[in-house]
């Protein structure tokens, strides 16, 4: 049978036992990589609405909102009050924006960045694969493609991922060549997140602590991508179309860049600029602003050169425990703005966000009235 490099309909195609020869490997993609393969596997094409359209006509030459937030400190001040403005309007209109004079040392994110390369590409790649798993248990995990064993395209990327808030992992469960590091970054980029909450709050009209005394920086999760150069970019994404389900993301990338946000029906790059922070608002948080704020579509894809790295900071709440509901904030219904979104448990929020994998439309959809 001849293997066609497109995405694979035929049905001797066996998915389930080429994902788990892959998953087997725990070597990831990189490990494909590193072997020399020049032609992808097949459970890694996308059909071709999927893909960045060729020509590349639809990419905008727009800018992403870049916020300066020095002076943010200087409590009820203009300068304050500017930022709040901006971070309102940027959250409203862009559901993205970068952020410089954060208050993250450059050296610190460079270590961040270095940490996660330190990882991927340790010589002793053992020691790696002790990390790789799938357990929803595991706080500390390597993996390729957590949705992998669904029947989703996988996406051209490897993930360390550790839960590091509210209870932080046992310092020897962390990878030591990044140890250090990851609990001085999630240290300042958690202080760093509960600033933007407030800014946030305030933009709404609400006082200061109010999403932070509604738990949406309680659970802080550090996901670290390392995207390899892929033989075949036009056939795979590196990070599909997504939205983020949680509340808020402070995303650090380094310099080769391809994260794209939709904005008015057109994909825009968010081109790396060195020592700032990319911020978007997640699906809960569009959800219990009643839709003041957006959650938008955003991408990676695949590149013939790499590797490249980010590191996602990923802001919610506990969803395994939790009893809580989440709706639209009472103070900012009206008459003129009822409620669009049903009172949701956590729980069955995430778990909806679970069986849907990464993919594709936003989870809010299921939640609407
Ligand atoms: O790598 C990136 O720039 C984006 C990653 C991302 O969107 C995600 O982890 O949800």
């Amino acid at each position: 049978m001849s293997i066609s490099r497109s995405f694979p309909t035929d049905t001797e195609y066996d998915r389930a036992k080429e994902v788990k020869a892959f998953d087997d490997t725990k070597a990831g993609v990189k490990g494909l990589v590193d072997a020399g393969v020049v032609k992808i596997p097949r459970f890694f094409i996308r059909p071709p609405e999927e893909l960045p359209d060729k020509s590349n006509s639809n990419v905008s030459q727009l800018k992403v909102p870049v916020i300066n937030l020095e002076g943010v400190d200087q409590k009820d001040s203009v300068r304050r009050k500017e930022i709040i403005n901006e971070v309102r309007q940027a959250s409203e209109s862009w559901g993205f924006f970068q952020v410089v004079n954060h208050g993250i040392p450059i050296t610190v994110l460079e270590e961040m960045i270095d940490g996660v390369r330190r990882f991927h590409e340790q010589d002793n790649e053992e020691v790696k694969k002790e990390f790789y798993s799938r357990d929803p248990m595991r706080k500390v995990k390597f993996h390729s493609n957590l949705d992998l064993f669904m029947s989703r395209p996988a996406n051209w990327r490897d993930t360390l991922a550790c839960s590091m808030a509210p209870d932080p992992p046992q310092p020897e469960t962390l990878p030591s060549v990044c140890r250090e590091i990851l609990f001085e970054y999630t240290k300042r980029v958690v202080r760093l997140g509960e600033t933007l909450l407030e800014l946030i709050s305030e933009g709404l009209g609400l006082k200061r602590d109010h999403l932070i005394a509604m738990e949406c920086a309680k659970v802080c999760a550090i996901v670290s991508h390392y995207y390899p150069a892929c033989p075949e970019p036009e056939l795979t994404m590196g990070t599909e179309t997504h939205s983020d389900p949680s509340f808020l993301t402070i995303l650090l990338q380094d310099h080769v860049g391809g994260l794209q946000a939709l904005h008015q029906h057109q994909w825009v790059n968010v081109d790396p600029i060195s020592g700032v922070l990319v911020v978007n608002i997640g699906d809960l948080l569009q959800l219990i602003s009643n839709d003041k704020l957006k959650s938008v579509a955003h991408r990676v894809p695949a590149n013939r050169f790499g590797p490249r790295i980010s590191v996602a900071c990923f802001f919610s709440t506990e969803f395994d425990t939790s009893t809580r509901c989440y709706g639209p904030i009472k103070e900012l219904l009206s008459d003129d703005n009822p409620p669009k979104y049903k009172e949701t448990l956590v729980r069955d929020y995430f778990a909806a966000s679970l069986s849907k994998g990464s993919s594709g439309d936003s989870l809010l959809a299921h939640f609407k009235l």
